[in-house]
């Protein structure tokens, strides 16, 4: 008997595009097509695509963000073509230095382009969210999506909009660019005394990490359980004897303990939100409250003192005029 399974499928079911009718007063949708290619990692249906008044709103901020992003690079290279290919993963475009602090309308070339398209990027963003809530509702689901994608909001406004508003500066904010936005993030660890020993970014990683380890072991158990049809979870939470039961009972003797096919899904949700939302405090916390991690580590016990060497520290004696002498 042939079975249908995606990635390794050779055959694939097709019938009439699939839709449901919509609430009055919805837009129409667009498209339905079926690929052969789609088909043999996921569904083979494309669409119909609801694009709806917010979704064309949010393209169009996006594509605008996306075009002064690219043709600021591209004037950076003199409007030379090949050099934007060849230079693409090195240009940025910058915010206003920080001697211009919180200007609304910086020149230009000093960080007004960044501005605008900061501005561009994040309409497009927070219309997307609207979005994406409306069409959960408008298909009767929760809205676990749209909280989700706010946690990851959150973390892109602390980093690009809200901290750059408490420091005063939007030189604080990141840059756009491929390498130029991670030169900034090690940067932003350095100038702040190593992140490493910043808790909420510890606890970040914690989250981060265990998103990967909770994804690998719920996708593990399902494929391992999918000759009794795992995959068909909701059956397989209200019946008995099932592929699920197999698999908590391959956690309870492997580890003592499990998860249950619902649990393990709020567990996923909760690991891949804290991850942002605890990252987002750790970085609202950074320049504000905390100047340097690494000597609020060693006032919190976290890292060890320096060492009594009987040499004084020559940085803070040369910046009054000292020597930096060996006493
Ligand atoms: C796989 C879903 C698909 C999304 C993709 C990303 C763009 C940008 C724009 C050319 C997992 C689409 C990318 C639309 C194109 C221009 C101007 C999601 C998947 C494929 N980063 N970051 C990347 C962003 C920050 C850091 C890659 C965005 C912080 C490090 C990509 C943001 C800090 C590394 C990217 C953002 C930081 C990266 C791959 C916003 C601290 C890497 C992303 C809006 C959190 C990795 C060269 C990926 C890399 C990487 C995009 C913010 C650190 C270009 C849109 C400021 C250390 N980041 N990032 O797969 O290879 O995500 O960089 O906040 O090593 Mg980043
Ligand atoms: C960026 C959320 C915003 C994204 C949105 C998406 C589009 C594109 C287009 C689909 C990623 C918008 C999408 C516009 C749409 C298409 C085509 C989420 C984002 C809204 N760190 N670090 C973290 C580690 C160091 C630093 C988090 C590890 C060093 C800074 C994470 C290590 C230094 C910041 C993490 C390590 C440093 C972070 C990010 C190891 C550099 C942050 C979580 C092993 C030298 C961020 C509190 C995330 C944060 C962050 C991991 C090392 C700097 C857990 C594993 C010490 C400045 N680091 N890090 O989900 O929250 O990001 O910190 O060394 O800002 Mg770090």
């Amino acid at each position: 008997m042939a079975e249908y399974q995606n990635i390794f499928t050779r055959i694939q079911p097709r019938g009439p595009i699939q839709t449901v009718p919509l609430p009055h007063g919805d837009d129409t949708r667009l498209g339905g097509i079926h690929s052969h290619l789609f088909g043999v990692i996921g569904d083979a249906q494309i669409g119909p695509f609801y694009l709806g008044r917010l979704g064309l709103a949010s393209l169009i901020c996006g594509f605008i963000a996306f075009e002064i992003i690219g043709l600021n690079m591209l004037a950076s290279v003199n409007w030379n073509f090949v050099q934007f290919i060849r230079q693409l993963p090195w240009l940025g475009l910058e915010p206003p230095p920080p001697s211009l602090g919180l200007t609304l309308f910086p020149p230009m070339n000093e960080g007004g382009w960044w501005l605008l398209a900061g501005f561009f990027l994040t309409t497009s963003i927070l219309l997307w969210w609207v979005r994406m809530y409306r069409r959960a509702v408008a298909l009767g689901m929760g809205t676990h999506v749209a909280w989700a994608f706010a946690s990851a909001i959150w973390l892109y406004l602390v980093l690009g909009f809200i901290r750059p508003i408490l420091m005063g500066s939007w030189g604080e904010a990141v840059p756009f660019g491929i390498f130029p936005h991670l030169d900034w993030t090690a940067s932003f660890s350095l100038r702040y005394g190593n992140l490493f020993y910043n808790p909420f970014h510890m606890l970040s990683i914690a989250f981060l990490y265990g998103s990967a380890v909770l994804f690998a072991m719920h996708a593990a158990t399902v494929l391992a359980t999918g000759r009794y049809g795992a995959e068909r979870e909701v059956e397989q939470i209200v019946h008995r004897g099932t592929a699920f039961e197999r698999g908590m009972l391959f956690w309870r003797w492997t580890m003592g303990f499990n998860a249950t096919a619902e649990s393990i899904h709020r567990w996923a949700w909760w690991f891949a939100v804290l991850t942002t939302l605890t990252g987002g405090i750790g970085i609202l916390l950074t320049g504000t409250a905390v100047d340097n991690w690494y000597l609020w580590g060693m006032k919190h016990h976290i890292v060890a003192p320096y060492p009594h060497m009987g040499v004084p520290d020559p940085g803070p004696l040369s910046a009054i005029g000292g020597t930096g002498a060996v006493k």
